[in-house]
């Protein structure tokens, strides 16, 4: 028996090391790698469901093209030179950002970037900007760091105040979980900050309900306390911030009690949470991505960056504010893995707002879209919209392992290998610095190509020289791309196989004070970016407040494909929103939002705050999907999409 190492390519903190056993080659079993320190030999569900889906009834395994509004089975070559001739006669016609090529994460392998060093050989297709996931604190954390970069996962052990906001690790960030758990074993308190008393909250020492998006003046009302208690760090704020006297000055002109009015905590709650945070120090802080997918998403972020500076809990074990981990970024060459220097033109759309876009903005000008690793119509905002403006492009080509939503609404379908048929690079940008070189387990079934495979044919039809000998072999690309890291390394690729590898000096950020903001400081927000604008009316037809958080069993639509047509998807409540309502718990109902409709089943669920109803994203179209009911909209900063300033009501059938 043999046994291969790899990762799981699900777009999760996570990327945990997989342990495949191999028998007369076949997989006899997958489990999660006891030599990483991170996984800990377990995988959740979705990480188990992975050879249940390469092995899937309902995946495919040829090409299809849509004729007369019917799928028909085509070959390999036909659809390859269909497509490269149609995208060559788009280019000469309209240019080649007359193109979109949308992408998006359904897959983690670096390998799979291909696809973008396609696009800009091809000249430039028209790409997203911005982002349906991270985007506002990305931004937030670049202003007041210079990078995004985040702690070890084992090092939150030395903090004796751990405080998870916005991120609900039971169900995103599994792993995260027995690290917690160890930590307050050992006498750390875990504070939980969340509109919904999670099942992460469940497990805490201490649980703060804040009203959505109103954390950044939960972070202000903290700040004002530790500042006028001179609790605050004076050495780190004077050495290493730029900007505190600004940001004090800005918050002595504010109203403690105003301030806290808007939380929807009591001052009591409040002065808790801030002398856990500031006295019981190393502390940490958490934070998720719920919580930036509204409109003062950054500044929300900004705000609560500020509390880890003033309390001098940057660059120490035990403290942190951590969003994201995007260290080992650093270390791969983009601008080979992307091919950024064949691109001729640069046209950019916002990704929030592709409908937009394509429907008004640029009416009648997108010819063809080219979709990868992302089940779009779905998972943007406002679908009927999404549909709209996907169906009216002419040409459609989808790649995927699954005839999703998306793909059901092309005119080309391609299928690709997956996970443990497949050689790649595979690590976390979300959560820790731990890569994997995964090694192939299996052979793909007839008629699956690697996309490797697919863009290298199509380059051929289309006769783009360049391309085929700078990116000649899936090895190359992997050795080129990771140039950078391997000299880290001092390895080669060959050498790194069937290890979990770690980049050492990656455990604590900042540790040597020195960010690489334009002054080198720490940077407070300042200036008008200071305030947070919530004055917007809700319009009083739509008194409830709709969240669309990311669910347990399944990466975002992924494994929802089984489910059965028609079944409503489930909408969480606490018992006094529904008695104001009317209702009773399973009644169907339908949920009205000024983007759209939703039938669904109401279900109480206590730790949901007053006025707001919760649902989990990825529901198919045939069980309609929550996005129906989703704005268009971006972030203050960072292009982010907003679906949690959803506002909706509830009508009764
Ligand atoms: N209402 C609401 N909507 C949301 C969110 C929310 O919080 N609320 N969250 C948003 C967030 S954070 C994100 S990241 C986006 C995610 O948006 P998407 O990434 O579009 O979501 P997925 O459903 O994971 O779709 C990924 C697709 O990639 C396919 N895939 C898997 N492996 C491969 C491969 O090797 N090659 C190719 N070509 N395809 C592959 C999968 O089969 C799947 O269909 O959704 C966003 N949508
Ligand atoms: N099982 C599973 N795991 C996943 C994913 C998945 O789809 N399924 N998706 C992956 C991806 S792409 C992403 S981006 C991450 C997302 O990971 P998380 O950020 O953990 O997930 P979300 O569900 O978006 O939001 C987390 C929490 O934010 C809270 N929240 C919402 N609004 C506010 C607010 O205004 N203030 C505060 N303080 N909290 C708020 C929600 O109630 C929720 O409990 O998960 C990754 N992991
Ligand atoms: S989905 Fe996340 S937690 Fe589950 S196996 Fe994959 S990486 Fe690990
Ligand atoms: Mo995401």
């Amino acid at each position: 028996m043999k046994v291969i190492k790899t990762a799981c390519p699900l777009d999760c903190f996570d990327v945990c090391s997989i342990a495949v056993e191999i028998d007369e080659n076949k997989i006899v079993a997958v489990k999660g790698d006891v030599d990483d320190p991170i996984t800990q030999g377990f995988l959740c569900k979705k990480g188990h469901s992975l050879m249940e889906r390469i092995q899937h009834p309902k995946r495919l395994t040829s090409p299809m093209k849509k004729v007369k509004g019917e799928w028909v089975k085509i070959s390999w070559e036909k659809a390859l030179e269909e497509i490269g001739h149609k995208l060559l006669e788009i280019r000469e016609k309209q240019g080649s950002d007359a193109v979109i090529h949308y992408t998006e994460s359904g897959h983690g392998g670096l390998l799979k970037n291909i696809d973008t060093a396609f696009f800009n050989a091809y000249g430039g297709a028209t790409t997203p900007e911005g982002s349906l996931c991270w985007g506002a604190g990305i931004e937030a954390q670049k202003l007041d760091f210079g990078e995004v970069l985040g702690h070890n996962p084992l090092d939150h052990l030395h903090a004796k105040t751990i405080v998870i906001w916005g991120r609900n690790p039971a169900f995103t960030n599994a792993h995260l979980i027995p690290i917690l758990k160890k930590a307050q074993k050992r006498g750390s308190r875990i504070v939980v900050i969340d509109p919904v008393r999670t099942a992460t909250a469940a497990f805490a020492d201490y649980y703060y309900q804040v009203k959505p998006e109103h954390d950044g003046y939960l972070a202000m009302a903290m700040a004002k306390m530790i500042l006028d208690k001179k609790k605050y760090d004076v050495n780190f704020v004077e050495q290493h911030c730029k900007g505190f006297k600004e940001f004090k000055e800005f918050l002595d002109r504010q109203q403690l009690k105003e301030l806290i009015k808007a939380t929807g905590l009591t001052e009591e709650l409040i002065c808790e949470l801030t002398n856990l945070y500031a006295d019981n120090k190393p502390s940490t802080i958490i934070l998720g991505y719920g919580l930036q997918r509204y409109r003062n998403g950054g500044k929300n972020i900004r705000f609560i960056d500020a509390l880890g500076a003033l309390t001098g809990n940057i660059g120490v074990a035990g403290g942190g504010v951590n969003y994201a981990n995007q260290y080992i970024t650093k270390f791969l060459d983009w601008s080979y893995l992307a091919n950024t220097d064949s691109k001729k033109v640069s046209t950019t759309f916002k990704r929030p707002l592709f409908s937009q876009y394509v429907l008004e903005d640029k009416k009648d000008k997108i010819k063809g879209i080219f979709v990868t690793k992302s089940n779009a119509v779905l998972q943007l905002p406002d679908t009927q919209k999404a549909i709209r403006a996907f169906s009216s492009i002419p040409f459609k080509v989808v790649i995927d392992h699954f005839m999703t939503d998306t793909a059901a609404l092309a005119d080309y379908v391609l299928p690709c290998t997956g996970i443990y048929e497949e050689e790649d690079f595979m690590f976390s940008s979300m959560w820790h610095s731990y890569f994997t070189f995964t090694e192939k387990a299996l052979e793909a079934p007839e008629g699956i190509i690697h996309e490797f495979e697919i863009f290298h044919q199509l380059a051929k039809i289309m006769d783009m020289r360049d391309f085929i000998s700078e990116y000649n072999s899936p090895k190359t690309y992997l050795a080129r791309g990771l140039r950078p890291l391997l000299e880290k390394l001092d390895c080669s690729i060959d050498e790194t196989k069937g290890r979990r590898i770690k980049l050492e000096d990656s455990d604590i950020p900042w540790s040597n004070k020195k960010f690489t903001t334009n002054s080198g400081k720490f940077e407070f927000i300042r200036g008008e970016d200071m305030l947070i604008d919530l004055s917007f009316k809700e319009a009083d037809e739509y008194p409830l407040q709709f969240l669309t958080l990311h669910p347990k069993t399944s990466l975002h639509s992924q494994h929802f494909i089984d489910v059965e047509e028609g079944r409503l998807p489930e909408i969480f409540c606490n018992a006094k929103t529904l008695k104001t309502y009317e209702l009773q718990e399973d009644q169907p109902v339908m949920l009205v939002s000024a983007n759209g409709m939703l039938k669904s089943k109401v279900k109480i669920d206590e730790g949901v705050g007053d006025a707001i109803l919760v649902s989990y994203e990825g529901w198919w179209l045939k069980n309609q999907g929550v996005n129906n009911l989703t704005p268009q909209g971006i972030s203050d900063i960072g292009v982010q999409a907003i679906y949690n300033n959803c506002r909706c009501r509830i009508e009764t059938l």
